[in-house]
Parts: structure tokens; C-alpha cells; sequence
């Protein structure tokens, strides 16, 4: 016990020494203000030193306007983590710098990298890195394999542009990966990038725990569930929700985006696909050409792409895997919240009217004349024929939901207080975060295509048969809500 004390000890001292002299030698290094301009003494090779700014996903460093090559000095930690997964349910992540995807490393064609990699003291485990920038065997991995407390480093030359993964490679490589030890460095083409007004930087991962989707509290990670490559979830940038809500990404109508996508994997490779979006650019697999007008684009496990496109109207874009259970059922989407005026011409708001009666078919039956709602029997029954082809699929069959991943309508405090309100979720869908009955929520019902009869239906239906209340709309009114954003 004490021997294992001491060394402990020893190694913090080592890491402490280690902490020193990197501080020494970025001080030493830093001597322009911005991490990413050439400073004063240049490296052995010759070349200006530069280091590395690093940001945390989803930005990544700016883009490189200097035109000849530099010694690029990239420090990454390695850091395990417990945070959560999904709101309510923790995980132990290991991660390069803290984050999940680990952050960008962002050099030109030509640069010569100079990594270090820190196992921090605290870490259990050993942990090395392998970059698929890298030409030569192992891509780091040896060089760079070490315990907690140390510190390694190597240099290689990035000689070909691209978007490449970088990960853990420690055995066993797919549990590490697993945990979220993945990363991307893009080696920009010596003639530089083309600007663009948003750059962003997503990884999809797929995560193995004990309990089931949002199962509550801390989660193991299960081998078996990886070896069966059964993920319990299939995420963006490492945690349910780290692209919805307030941490959605943002853009302006006719503003262009920018997006260098991978997948770490270990297993599941991703239709990348943007609900809403055409890309007007994909740099297919990371590399060179570029295909252009594609709707979903394959990404394999340990691959990338980078996609370009300009969104046109205002509204939410969903980023999503389009396997999509992956999306809908285990966090696999994200949010581009955009915003601008409308443009009609290019997004009309589209016309819904019923089609006549077939020959012979009875008469529909009329909709309630009076302002106030009662319902037909026709209306109940189709509100019940509406709610079963449409919401219970999500909502489950009895109205009670899925706890912690599709609130419950039945008894639902939270329809009750605000029934008005229920329209607009119908037509408009929500995301983000949501309290019902004391469970919390923070998913996406994306957007019901339903007339504005059947929302009526739907919703009164809900209140009479799953909340005691009594019918609260009528089709005209639904009508109205729709023109109130
Ligand atoms: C694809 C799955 C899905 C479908 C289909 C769906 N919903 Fe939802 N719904 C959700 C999710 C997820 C939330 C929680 C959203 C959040 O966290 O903001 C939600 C929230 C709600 C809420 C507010 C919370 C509550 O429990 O009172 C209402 C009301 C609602 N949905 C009604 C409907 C109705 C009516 C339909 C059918 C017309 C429907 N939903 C179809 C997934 C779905
Ligand atoms: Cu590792």
C-alpha cells in the first residue's frame, strides 16, 4: 500500500516537473500574444514555432492565413471525467482535454507537429495516441504510450492535406474509443482554405452503458453490449443534448457554414444528414475533391467528412444520423437554429385543404359551428385515430410516455396548466429542457404534419380521454395559431 503511496507520490512530482517545464516552454514560446502567431525562436528544423491554440468543440481554431510552414507545438491532456451523458445519468469519459470529441488541431500542409501528450496523475489508466495524419507505422502510438503521471511527445510532418481522426489506441482500443478518446486534426492545403462565415466541429460516437437509454445515475460501460456493437447511444459531440437547445448551433439566412463531421466510432458509421439542408459541398471522406448537391453522406468509424453549405430561410435545421432510430431514440441529432427574414420564393408556407368526398362516401361530419368547442363523435374518434397513428408511437399507446425520454400525456401536469399551449408543440415541435410531473425531459418532438382539424381532434382528444378535461379547440383556432409564430 505505501509502496504504491510513494509511487503515486513520485509520480505527481514527475508530472509536477513535467508541468513546469511545458509551462517554461510555452512561456518561453508565447511570446506574441496569439497561441496561433509564429514567435520568436525558431526550432531545431529551422521553422517558426508556433503552439497550438486549442478550443473546445463545437469551434475549433481559426482558419491559417500564413503561407509557409511552421513547427507546430500541440499539447493535449489526457483527462478521465465523470459528467453526464444525458441529463440525470452520469459516465465516466476519458477524453483528450476534457471534451468529447478532443479538440481540434488545426496545421497547414507542410507544418512539422511536435505533440505532447499528458497522462495526468489522477488517471487510472495508460493511454497513448494514434493521428491518421501521421505517414508511418502506428501513427504515434508507441511513441506516445505511457502511465499516468508522464509525458510523451514525437513530431511527424503533416504531408497531406485532409480531415483526419485522431484517438486512443491503447488495448482495448474500442473500449478507449468507446469512452470517448477521439479527436480530429485538419491539415489545411498549403494554399489555404476558402472563408466561410461559420466553422463547426461535430463527432457522432456510439456510448455502451449497463442501464438502458437515460437509465438514471452513473453508468458502466458494457463490453459486451461493444463487442455485440449494440450502443445504448449514438451521440454528437458526447452527450445527449450537446447540440439542442441553448448549445443548438447558430447561423444567419445566406450565411455559409461550415462543417468538419467524424466519427470516432468505435463501431457505427453515420448517415450524416441535415433535415432541411442541401449540401452544396462535400469533401467526401475527408479528402481532397469534392462531391457537390448531396442530401446524406456516408462516414465510416474512424473517417470524416467535411460538408458546405448556406442556409436560405429561417428555422431550425436537425442535424441527424439518418439511421435514424439512432436519432430519435438514442441522441443522434443536434440542432442549426437559423435566422433571417422569410423567403417565401425559396419556402412557401404551403396550402392544406380536404379533398371531396369520394362518390358515395357518407358526408364528413360537419365541424362544430358554435365558438364554443364541443365535439362531434366523428371528431373523438378521429382524435383517437390521430393520436394512435401519429403520437403514440413516441408517447406510447396508454399515454404514459417513456420516463425520461417521451413525457407522458396522460395525467401530465404540464398539458394541464397550460392547454393552449399544446397547439404550438403540435405544429411547431420543442426541444430542450421540459419538467412533467416532476421528470425531466430534454428531447425533440420534431414538427406533426397534421391539418388544422386533426390538431384540434388530437389535442382535444388528449385533454377529454387522457387529462379528465374537456375540449379545448377548434379548427379555426388551430388556424389561427399557425399564422402567430
Ligand atoms: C418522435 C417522437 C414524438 C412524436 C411522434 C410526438 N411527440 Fe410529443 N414529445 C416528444 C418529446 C421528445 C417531447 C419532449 C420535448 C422536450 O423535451 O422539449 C414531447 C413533448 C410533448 C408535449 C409536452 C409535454 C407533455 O408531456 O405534456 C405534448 C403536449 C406533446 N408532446 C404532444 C404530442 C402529440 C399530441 C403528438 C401527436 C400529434 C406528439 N406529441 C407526437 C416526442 C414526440
Ligand atoms: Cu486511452
Amino acid at each position: 500500500m505505501t509502496l504504491i503511496k510513494n509511487k503515486v507520490n513520485q509520480m505527481k512530482k514527475n508530472y509536477k516537473l513535467a508541468a513546469s517545464w511545458l509551462a517554461g516552454v510555452t512561456a518561453a514560446l508565447c511570446m506574441s500574444p496569439v497561441g496561433s502567431a509564429p514567435v520568436a525562436a525558431p526550432a531545431s528544423d529551422g521553422l517558426p514555432v508556433v503552439v497550438q491554440e486549442l478550443v473546445a468543440p463545437p469551434s475549433l481554431p481559426p482558419r491559417i492565413t500564413r503561407k509557409t510552414a511552421a513547427h507546430v507545438v500541440v499539447n493535449l491532456t489526457v483527462e478521465e471525467i465523470e459528467r453526464e451523458i444525458a441529463p440525470g445519468t452520469s459516465y465516466t469519459f476519458w477524453t483528450f482535454g476534457g471534451t468529447v470529441p478532443g479538440k481540434m488541431i488545426r496545421v497547414r500542409e507542410g507544418d512539422t507537429v511536435e505533440l505532447h501528450l499528458l497522462n495526468l496523475p489522477n488517471n487510472k489508466l495508460p493511454h497513448n495516441i494514434d493521428l491518421h495524419a501521421v505517414t508511418g507505422p502506428g501513427g504515434g502510438a508507441s511513441q506516445t504510450l505511457i502511465a499516468p503521471g508522464n509525458e510523451a511527445s514525437f513530431t511527424f510532418k503533416a504531408l497531406a492535406p485532409g480531415l483526419y481522426v485522431y484517438h486512443c489506441a491503447t488495448a482495448p482500443v474500442g473500449m478507449h474509443v468507446a469512452n470517448g478518446m477521439y479527436g480530429m486534426i485538419l491539415v489545411e492545403p498549403k494554399e489555404g482554405m476558402t472563408p466561410v462565415d461559420k466553422e463547426y466541429y461535430v463527432m457522432q460516437g456510439d456510448f455502451y452503458t449497463t442501464g438502458a437509454y437515460r437509465a438514471p445515475g452513473l453508468q458502466a460501460f458494457d463490453m459486451q453490449k461493444a463487442i455485440d456493437e449494440k450502443p445504448t447511444y449514438v451521440l454528437f459531440n458526447g452527450a445527449d443534448g450537446a447540440l439542442t437547445g441553448a448549445k443548438s448551433l447558430t447561423a444567419k439566412t445566406n450565411e455559409s457554414v461550415r462543417m468538419y463531421f467524424g466519427v470516432g466510432g468505435p463501431n457505427t458509421t453515420s448517415s450524416f444528414h441535415i433535415i432541411g439542408a442541401i449540401f452544396d459541398k462535400v469533401y467526401t471522406e475527408g479528402g481532397k475533391h469534392f462531391q457537390e448537391n448531396v442530401q446524406t453522406t456516408m462516414v465510416p468509424a474512424g473517417g470524416s467528412t467535411i460538408v458546405e453549405f448556406t442556409p436560405r430561410v429561417p428555422g431550425n435545421l436537425t442535424i441527424v444520423d439518418h439511421s435514424l432510430t439512432r436519432a430519435f431514440n438514442k441522441g443522434a441529432i443536434g440542432l442549426l437554429s437559423v435566422s433571417g427574414p422569410d423567403n417565401f420564393a425559396i419556402y412557401g408556407k404551403g396550402v392544406k385543404t380536404p379533398l371531396p368526398a369520394a362518390p358515395g362516401a357518407k358526408p364528413a361530419a360537419k365541424p362544430a359551428a358554435a365558438p364554443a368547442v364541443a365535439t362531434t363523435p366523428a371528431q373523438k374518434v378521429r382524435g383517437k385515430e390521430v393520436y394512435e397513428s401519429t403520437c403514440a408511437a413516441c408517447h406510447q399507446p396508454d399515454g404514459k410516455g417513456v420516463a425520461g425520454v417521451f413525457p407522458p400525456l396522460a395525467n401530465s401536469d404540464f398539458f394541464q396548466q397550460r392547454p393552449y399551449e399544446m397547439a404550438h408543440i403540435v405544429i411547431n415541435g420543442r426541444s430542450g429542457e421540459l419538467v412533467v410531473n416532476g421528470e425531466h425531459y430534454s428531447g425533440v418532438m420534431p414538427p406533426q404534419e397534421l391539418s388544422d382539424d386533426d390538431v384540434a381532434a388530437v389535442i382535444n382528444y388528449v385533454s377529454t380521454d387522457f387529462n379528465k378535461g374537456k375540449a379545448l379547440l377548434t379548427p379555426a383556432q388551430v388556424r389561427d395559431m399557425r399564422l402567430t409564430k
